[in-house]
């Protein structure tokens, strides 16, 4: 019997005795993986890696990922398109690169003032953090799975020490997601630049100043070398997380097996992604100061500014339905969270540093 003939009169075989031909795709499978971080980027590039290598290790080398970094084989902002077109497979990036395609997108990154590395675990796997953001996916044809967060972010690099609101008037500076937007009420003329053309912007003088990740990812960039005003403390990143997207046609065509892979190695991702970054920057830190970088913190005045901007920002997009259902949930996580951790950990905290 020639082959065409043996699988057909199998499946005639299978279906008449009511048997479902498995749904998913079998054998060996590369997926491509398009990311928003070129090969240098401290700690985004690593943990796209990490993930890459985890799913190739726990599948035994059937799902084998094809990492290809930004710029390789499309841009750093164009992956989610690349990945809702079935031209790649899947993407790792931040999830507010893309809230242009929906505001919602930037809760699973972060919002200001929003919920530290912590706080977006507690939701995302314990809340139904994971369910929206599956939800909203599923609207452009993509199944997300946090996959990484850097932990809280700096406040970035300036050209001069910022002493008032007014020092934001006019100042051109990088940065993403709904932060850019409250630098813009306070007059700042922001734009997102992917993370590797931020260090030839901010020398060749066309931004004033940007934020990237935090003192480990900033100090490998170079910045530096350019500007010594450094702001540690951010009000706009608290502890973003990064996403792995993965076209939702292809996710379901994968064994149950094989989608448990990806979902279980992400979960590992994001542990150790977030832990690479703490690690790390603590001693960046001090080599940053050893090299003449003024370590400072913004004004309680800029603080509150940011506070009230950061508001406006946040409710801007309520008349989404879906927007308006996400934000409250993840405010009454936050809410809830954040209550028990004052009364546990940052007592702690305070009666450690104390003793
Ligand atoms: C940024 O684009 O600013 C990140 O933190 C990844």
């Amino acid at each position: 019997m020639k082959r065409r003939q043996f699988l057909s009169s199998a499946a005639t075989g299978a279906a008449a005795a009511g048997l479902a031909a498995p749904a998913y795709a079998q054998g060996n499978r590369t997926l491509t993986m398009v990311t928003s971080w070129g090969r240098g980027l401290a700690g985004v590039h690593d943990s796209a890696q990490y993930i890459a290598d985890s799913i190739t290790a726990m599948s035994d080398g059937e799902l084998t990922v094809d990492l290809r970094a930004a710029g390789e084989l499309v841009g750093a902002f164009e992956n989610f398109d690349a990945v809702t077109a079935g031209q790649a497979d899947m993407y790792h990036a931040a999830d507010y690169y893309f809230t242009g395609q929906h505001p919602a997108f930037a809760f699973f990154s972060t919002v200001p003032f929003g919920m530290t590395a912590q706080e977006l675990n507690n939701w995302y796997y314990h809340g139904n953090g994971q369910e929206l953001h599956q939800e909203l996916g599923a609207i452009f044809g993509i199944k997300p799975f946090l996959v990484g967060n850097t932990g809280p972010q700096s406040g970035g690099w300036f050209n001069r020490e910022i002493t008032g609101v007014e020092d934001f008037q006019g100042l051109r500076f990088r940065m993403p997601g709904q932060g850019a937007e409250v630098l813009g009420k306070l007059g700042a003329s922001v734009q997102n630049l992917p993370g590797s053309e931020v260090y030839q912007a901010l020398s060749s003088g066309a931004i004033d100043g940007t934020e990237w990740i935090g003192p480990w990812a900033d100090e490998a960039a170079g910045f530096h070398e350019i500007t010594k005003y450094y702001y540690t403390a951010g009000f706009h990143e608290p502890g973003p997380g990064l996403t792995l997207g993965v076209n939702l046609s292809v996710f379901e065509e994968l064994s149950p097996a094989h989608q448990a892979i990806i979902e279980k190695a992400s979960v590992a991702a994001n542990l150790w992604t977030l832990t690479l970054f703490m690690k790390n920057n603590a001693e960046a830190l001090n080599r940053l100061r050893q090299q003449g970088v003024q370590i400072l913190e913004f004004p309680d005045e800029v603080w509150e500014a940011f506070g009230t901007a950061s508001e406006e920002v946040l409710q801007q997009h309520t008349n989404d339905p879906l927007y308006a259902s996400i934000l409250a949930s993840y405010q009454e996580s936050m809410r809830e969270n954040s209550a028990w951790i004052g009364e546990t950990e940052r007592v702690y905290a305070q009666q450690r540093d104390r003793i």
